[in-house]
């Protein structure tokens, strides 16, 4: 019988490992962080998502040889620019920027993911570290703010098994049902709920004296800094009380707790400050550097390895790409028409470019929009490396399938360069030892270069020798603009109703915009729709409509409609985050009309 371990390659924090035994896909029993089993994504929904199989050109399918060489063609061009997805998380598909660089061609800046909530833990910490899912395990208590966890990192679910839970979250999401107090917040409050959190921990004398004085020296000022803010316009508009919020630092109080910070709280373009305040509570808590305590937030993946893909080339931002300037655009392993905020915007950028090369594994709306497409080959198909931003463990992507169609992102780069004339790339296994040499090797596995045991045990910082550094100022335009109109429907005949917070969460059944899609909007039964009801959903950018769908888990003044719904980003803004170069997906309210 043939065994082969590889890893899961879907960009999802889990980084499951994978045993295919003479070709059937099965959980690693022995990978250290994935609990033997396998999540419905990989064993379902990606196997069953028909794959594109044949290169087009204009609309005609050709062989993959005349499709690259009308790529080459179209490549040969005065502005060309490469936008990269997520969908594969090996790093190996980075190495197209070998061949823009050489071609004197554009990348991309910035994140639609974690950036703002990157940029303030550095801010903070100066480094951001994974927390180690041992950690977790070692918790007494586990803070779950603003992430879906058993949606979005399930196999971190066994680790909070017998743990108190605390929820913040503006949804009852399934963790919140299940937890000792949910604090079912107004969205976009959690920079405040971490500001108050930390003020009455301060007045009440919750703080860790010693940690403080060691590790943060600043705290006093940081104290005089929430004292700035009002305590009860301010508990008003998060949606709590000073008995909710006495209850949350009983629970904390003396006991190891960690918080597993998600997405949800830094889709805002002031989510650097919102992760710097929560770091801040935690440091006030003296919650950092201890067994059983710290911070997992989604982490950076690559933190100190030396990336043989890094390169100089001119970029523009990946949060609005100025597509209209560039004559070609290549677009791999993504789906901006649908993923980028603003989809009029990107619809109206694209259809300037000459030339929409789209390389990826399935059809989308960004395939539909494309003059070249190139079949992509899936992660068993090719040999990569998985790292991951959820744990310390670093695995290969083996090879467990020949398919004959379909190239791998080194073949694809290779071919091209030479088709330009230059020299070929190094060997495969080049590229794929200089990442795992920076590894250690434990029996089947390898560790992360930057991987702690317990983060910031000596200190923040590099190496331990500086202080944590607290926020110091708070600017924010988008509330004084909005900060108190409510959702309201005046009468039950009114057909318009105001001012929705759309959060726009991960599904189930769908990575991002792979697999499974959607059109529901979920909604509190209070705003009087029906079930299955068609609206219309608009905001300042554009609309889309969507269906109904009535649920108690909702607060009145907020919407749901998950990312991987048709249309969910003519809703959204392109603006970008003060601080990291990140989206800020949820930076925007919407009005409902009903249509039928
Ligand atoms: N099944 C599945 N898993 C995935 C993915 C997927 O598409 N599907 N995508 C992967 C990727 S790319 C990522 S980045 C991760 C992200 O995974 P998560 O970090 O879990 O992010 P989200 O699902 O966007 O949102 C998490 C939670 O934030 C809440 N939320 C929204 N707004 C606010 C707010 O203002 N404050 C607070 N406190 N909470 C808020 C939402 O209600 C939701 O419960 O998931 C990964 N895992
Ligand atoms: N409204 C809203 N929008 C969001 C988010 C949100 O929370 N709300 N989340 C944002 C986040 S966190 C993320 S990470 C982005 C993700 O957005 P994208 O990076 O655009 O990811 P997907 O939409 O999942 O598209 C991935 C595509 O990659 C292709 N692919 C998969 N594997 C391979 C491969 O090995 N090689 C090649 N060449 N192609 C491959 C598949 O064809 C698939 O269609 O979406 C963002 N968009
Ligand atoms: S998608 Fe995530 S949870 Fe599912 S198998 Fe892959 S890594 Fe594991
Ligand atoms: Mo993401």
């Amino acid at each position: 019988m043939s065994e082969i371990k590889t890893t899961c390659g879907l960009d999802c924090p889990d980084a499951c490992g994978i045993v295919v035994k003479d070709g059937k896909i099965e959980a690693d029993t022995s990978h250290p962080t994935s609990n033997g089993a396998l999540c419905a994504l990989l064993n379902k929904y990606m196997l069953e998502e028909p794959r594109i199989k044949k290169a087009r050109v204009n609309g005609e399918e050709v062989s993959l040889e005349e499709a690259l060489e009308a790529t080459k063609e179209a490549l040969d061009s005065h502005a060309k620019l490469l936008w990269r997805g997520s969908g594969n998380f090996g790093v190996m598909q980075e190495i197209t920027n070998l061949l823009f660089e050489k071609i004197d061609g554009t990348t991309t800046k910035g994140t639609l993911c974690d950036g703002s909530g990157d940029a303030g833990i550095v801010e903070g910490r100066e480094v951001n570290h994974i927390l180690p899912p041992e950690q977790i395990g070692k918790a007494e208590v586990v803070i779950v703010w603003g992430k879906n966890i058993t949606v979005t990192a399930s196999h971190l679910m066994t680790y909070l098994e017998g743990k108190q839970i605390i929820v913040i979250d503006p949804v009852k999401t399934a963790i919140a049902k299940k937890a000792d107090i949910h604090l079912q917040i107004s969205p976009r409050s959690d920079f405040f709920t971490a500001i108050m959190l930390t003020r009455f921990a301060l007045m009440g004398d919750f703080e860790d004296k010693e940690f403080i004085e060691k590790y943060a020296p600043d705290h006093e000022d940081y104290y005089e800094f929430t004292q700035e803010f009002r305590i009860r316009p301010i508990l008003e508009y998060i949606g709590t009380n000073l008995q909710e919020m006495g209850h949350i630092l009983e629970m904390i109080k003396g006991k190891k707790t960690v918080f597993l910070v998600g997405n949800g709280v830094q889709k805002y373009s002031t989510g650097h400050l919102t992760l710097q305040a929560i770091d801040s509570l935690a440091v006030i808590l003296g919650k950092f550097g201890k067994e059983g305590c710290g911070i997992g937030f989604l982490g950076n993946s690559k933190l100190n390895f030396k990336n043989p893909f890094d390169v100089k080339t001119h970029k523009v931002h990946k949060v609005n790409t100025p597509f209209g300037n560039f004559e070609t655009v290549l677009i791999q392993g993504g789906n901006p028409v649908s993923s980028m905020p603003d989809s009029n915007r990107v619809i109206k950028e694209l259809k300037k470019t000459k030339t929409i090369i789209y390389y990826g594994l399935y059809e989308n709306e960004t395939s539909a929009m494309a003059d070249i497409v190139i079949p992509a080959k899936n992660f068993f198909e090719k040999e990569d490396i998985r790292l991951s931003y959820g744990h310390q463990y670093v695995n290969p992507m083996r090879k467990v399938h020949e398919c004959d169609y379909g190239i791998s992102e080194y073949e694809f780069s290779n071919t091209l360069l030479q088709k330009f004339g230059f020299e070929p790339l190094e060997s495969k296994e080049h590229y794929l030892n200089f990442w795992l040499d920076q590894c250690t090797k434990v029996d089947d596995y390898y560790l992360h270069p930057a991987y702690k045991k317990s983060p910031y045990c000596d200190g923040f910082g590099e190496h331990g020798e500086e202080e944590f550094v607290f926020p110091d100022e708070f600017d924010d335009d988008f509330i004084k603009t909005k900060q108190f109109t409510r959702a309201r429907r005046k009468s039950k005949k009114e057909k318009v109703i105001e001012d929705y917070w759309l959060l726009t969460p991960k599904a189930n059944k769908a990575l991002n915009t792979q697999f499974k899609r959607d059109n529901r909007i979920t909604l509190h039964p209070n705003l009087g729709f029906e079930d299955e009801q068609e609206v219309n959903v608009f905001s300042e950018h554009g609309e889309h409509n969507f269906v109904v769908k009535n649920c108690e888990d909702m607060r009145e003044d907020t919407v749901v409609i998950t990312a991987n719904s048709i249309g969910v980003n003519f809703l959204t803004p392109s603006i970008i985050s003060d601080e990291g170069d990140s989206a800020c997906y949820q930076e925007v309210k919407v009005k409902i009309e009903a249509l039928n």
